[in-house]
């Protein structure tokens, strides 16, 4: 999803070239496979959005999977990029590497102050020690390589299996299916409760591509050495009742909505701090009605491949 939102980015501000590798072409976890793909193209710039994610049922239930497979891809990438003289680099990571019961909204330096959600604490360690890769070789070697932490992202090309997908994704699928089946009743796990931050993809794209753009003296003014990430974030939070009443009216939904409290809430809270972002220039521009009826759109037209 966010692979392929860069990629449409870069392509309409008319980057000259533009190398990319599908799951089946490359396979990023293995390491000698991935120091061939650096040998092979000269590649100046890397946006590493790759990585194994999922919502809070799959990380909770494959925490093996998420920490290795992480891991291993963010290791040889990162390393290959080094040693190919790669002069940038853009690490994706995720605002589930602050400690669960953060303050709000959260800056760059909560990171390790707290005990992680455990739902997901295997797959925000591999994020947090993505993040401190980067800065190693910063301090080792000078690269030039930074970190985004996006908040929850949702869009075109979005995984909407409810076993392993987002809430967004998965209410999306829920009501729509509800309505088209004429079902009265649609399930939402846990309390409904918990506050969640949400971004369109295509600003998560628009975002990754200024902070690539930014002249090193900018960024690294705007970072520490050991805080070297940078939130990226809409600015504002809704609970997951209000998003399940907004997607259910989106999608025309006029039945009941029923809480599964047998499913798991996560952390309370996931609202992201902005403003090291805002203070480098950049803004969000897709308001989250606008990106619901969009995406809405595009899950109906590719129904087909929505599993
Ligand atoms: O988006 P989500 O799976 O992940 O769940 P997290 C957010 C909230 O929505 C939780 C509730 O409180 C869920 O219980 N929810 C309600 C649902 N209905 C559903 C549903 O049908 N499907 C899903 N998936 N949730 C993830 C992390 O945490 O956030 C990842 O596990 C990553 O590591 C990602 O950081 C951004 O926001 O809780």
């Amino acid at each position: 999803m966010v692979g392929s939102a860069i990629v449409r980015r870069l392509s309409t501000a008319g980057e000259t070239r533009v190398v990319t590798r599908t799951r089946s072409e490359l396979d990023l976890t293995r390491q000698s496979d991935v120091e061939e793909f650096f040998a092979d193209e000269r590649i100046d710039r890397v946006y590493l959005a790759a990585a194994r994610v999922g919502g809070i049922k799959a990380n909770n239930d494959f925490p093996a999977d998420f920490i290795r497979e992480n891991l291993q891809i963010q290791t040889n990438v990162i390393h290959s990029a080094h040693r190919a003289g790669v002069s940038r680099l853009l690490f994706l990571g995720s605002s589930c590497i602050y400690p669960r019961l953060a303050a709000q909204p959260i800056s760059e330096d909560a990171m390790m102050t707290g005990v992680l959600e455990a739902t997901n604490e295997a797959y925000a360690v591999a994020k947090i020690a993505g993040i401190k890769m980067c800065e190693a070789y910063r301090r080792q070697f000078g690269s030039d390589f930074r970190s985004a932490m996006p908040t929850n992202l949702y869009g075109p090309n979005d995984n909407f299996d409810l076993d392993s997908s987002h809430v967004l994704p998965a209410l999306l699928r829920k009501f729509h299916q509800a309505v088209v089946s004429g079902e009265q009743v649609v399930p939402v796990w846990g309390s409904g409760k918990p506050r969640r931050e949400f971004l369109h993809v295509d600003d998560m794209a628009a975002a990754s591509c200024h902070l690539m753009a930014l002249p090193a003296d900018q960024y690294w003014s705007a970072v520490s050495d050991h805080c070297s990430h940078v939130n990226v974030g809409f600015g504002s939070d809704v609970s997951i009742a209000e998003l399940a009443e907004r997607v259910a009216s989106i999608c025309g939904f006029k039945g009941r909505i029923e809480f599964d409290p047998s499913m798991p809430d996560g952390t309370p809270r996931k609202l992201l701090d902005v403003s090291r972002l805002k203070s480098l220039g950049w803004e969000p521009e897709i308001s989250l009605q606008h990106g619901l009826s969009s995406t809405r759109d595009w899950m109906v037209e590719h129904w087909n491949e929505c599993g």
